[in-house]
């Protein structure tokens, strides 16, 4: 291990005065700004009471009226400029990333990778923002689909994320014409000032076309989130978190029609097969299970491992699990950082222990004695899948089960009420196209031979059932941010009528 790493409070305060956040953000306000490397206070922030939440959302209402104007490959030249203040800043907002969620250094710089991979996908697709031309039946008429701005864009988002979620979200909203106002979670207020910072100075470079507010930040609790889902100039509202979360969002975006754009609980699965190559199904289950302390939508919670396999796979793991290093996410050779909070801890230890009472084997999973919560990730053995087997509990706990038939496998997968992300481990195609098709996985991410996490931002990521059915990123995602219009025209001397239908006046 390396040298005793400086304090993360000066860690943080110094990166944050490089990458231009006012000192008035970082003192003085209502919101404690937590570090998880070792759970101490960084700094406080000031938050937004409800009304002046309001007020921004407004004032980027006003940036959304100028910005739709601006033609769209102009609108990607700022999204250029932003990613290339991010690749300029990207040791800095990483090690912010890691210091803010607790992510090991690797995962936090991969982090922004994320948000510069985004930029870069939208600039690309700021020259590519395509309507149909349709076929019509009637003669000397053109009938073709445009793309609209759509309007103020929403984005709560989460801690474990904390600003590549926003950044599929951004990207994408600003080369369709939109303008962004954005709820960080309320665990991390620090990373989302730096990469408004970073905006402002992309933006400052870019010159007036940009105008004011286009991307306003939302700081606060709960109250200022309502104040998001329920504002009548906000039409989209993408949101990350929990399923409890989107269950109080939804309804109220429905209640005035607004779209939602729901990254919900994830729950997700690998299904291990007997022709597995075992050695590149270990390493993918220990990065899937392990990495991010077990705190990303994406982390695999339930492995079903044929029972030929069964007693193999779990020594392995075993040994795998026991001796992963796990401390200060700044340290080289560190792979499992601490958990966000205390209480994450206690919600890990509640589920293991409610494991045990139903008849688990549980391996690891114990505190380990230091400032902030760290934990050994754990390993459990389940007979069957019990409720808290079906449940997603935000942390490094893996749930082993074993099966005898794929058909059994996959529907013991697909009884999970969330449906993000789940793979399988298998050399025989068969059983691969079979999990793909459409009797086999029912989320929205399903992958052969890698694990459910780390999706490029390429393609499109989201989950059905109580993940909330979203789509972001890459793909065609981008139709979510505009508003489509048919347009009709007739070029002719005559009005011929749809269907047939004859009205001579
Ligand atoms: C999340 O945890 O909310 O696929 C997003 C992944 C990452 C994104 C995770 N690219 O694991």
């Amino acid at each position: 291990m390396s040298a005793i790493p400086p304090s993360p409070i000066q860690d943080a305060l110094q990166i944050l005065g490089r990458l231009g956040v006012a000192p008035e953000d970082l003192a003085g306000g209502d919101l404690a700004a937590r570090t998880p490397v070792t759970g101490e206070v960084i700094c406080r922030t000031p938050v937004l009471t409800p009304e002046a939440a309001a007020r921004r959302i407004e004032a980027a209402h006003r940036a959304f009226l100028a910005w739709r104007r601006v033609p769209a490959p102009r609108r990607g030249e700022l999204v250029r400029l932003f990613g290339e203040e991010l690749r300029a800043a990207k040791s800095d907002l990483g090690r912010l990333v890691t210091l803010e969620a607790g992510k090991v250094a690797s995962e936090g710089l991969g982090e922004v990778q994320e948000m510069i991979d985004i930029c870069d996908f939208a600039v690309g697709l700021s020259r590519q923002l395509y309507g149909l031309t349709l076929a019509t039946e009637r003669p000397d008429h053109r009938m073709m689909e445009t793309w609209h701005p759509l309007g103020v864009v929403g984005v709560i988002s989460a801690f474990n994320f904390p600003v590549a979620v926003w950044s599929w979200n951004a990207a994408l909203a600003l080369v369709c014409g939109d303008a962004v106002a954005w709820k960080p979670s309320e665990k991390t207020p620090l990373t989302a000032l730096a990469v408004q910072a970073l905006f402002q100075r992309a933006a400052a470079r870019f010159g007036p076309d940009a105008p004011a507010d286009l991307c306003v930040l939302l700081q606060g609790g709960p109250e200022v989130g309502e104040v998001l889902v329920d504002h009548p100039r906000v039409p989209l509202v993408s949101a990350t978190g929990s399923t409890r979360m989107g269950r109080q969002v939804a309804p109220r975006l429905a209640a005035r029609f607004a779209r939602a754009l729901l990254e919900l609980g994830g729950n997700n699965a690998a299904i291990l097969a007997p022709s597995a190559d075992l050695e590149l199904a270990i390493r993918a289950v220990a990065f899937a299970a392990m990495g991010t302390a077990g705190q990303r939508c994406t982390t695999l919670r339930r492995l079903f491992v044929h029972e030929s396999l069964h007693g193999e796979v779990v020594e392995r793991l075993k040994a795998v699990y026991a001796r992963v290093a796990i401390g200060d996410p700044r340290e080289a050779g560190v792979l499992v950082g601490p958990l966000i909070d205390g209480a994450a801890g206690e919600s890990m230890a509640a589920a293991l222990s409610e494991a045990a009472t139903e008849g688990g084997r549980v391996h690891g999973g114990e505190r380990i004695d230091r400032p902030g919560t760290y934990v050994r990730p754990a390993l459990v053995e389940m007979p069957s899948q019990a409720p808290v087997v079906l449940r997603e509990t935000f942390a490094p706990i893996l749930y082993v089960m074993s099966y005898r038939d794929l058909g059994e496998a996959i529907a013991a997968q697909n009884a999970a009420p969330q449906g993000l992300s789940s793979c399988i481990f298998t050399l025989n195609m068969r059983e691969a196209e079979t999990f793909l098709s459409a009797v086999g996985s029912d989320c929205g991410i399903a992958n052969v031979n890698i694990g459910p996490s780390g999706a490029e931002i390429g393609g499109a990521f989201g989950g059905e059932k109580e993940t909330g059915g979203g789509r972001e990123s890459g793909s065609d995602s981008w139709k979510a941010y505009m508003r489509r219009a048919t347009n009709t025209i007739n070029y002719g001397d005559s009005l011929p009528l749809a269907q047939g239908v004859a009205f001579e006046v």
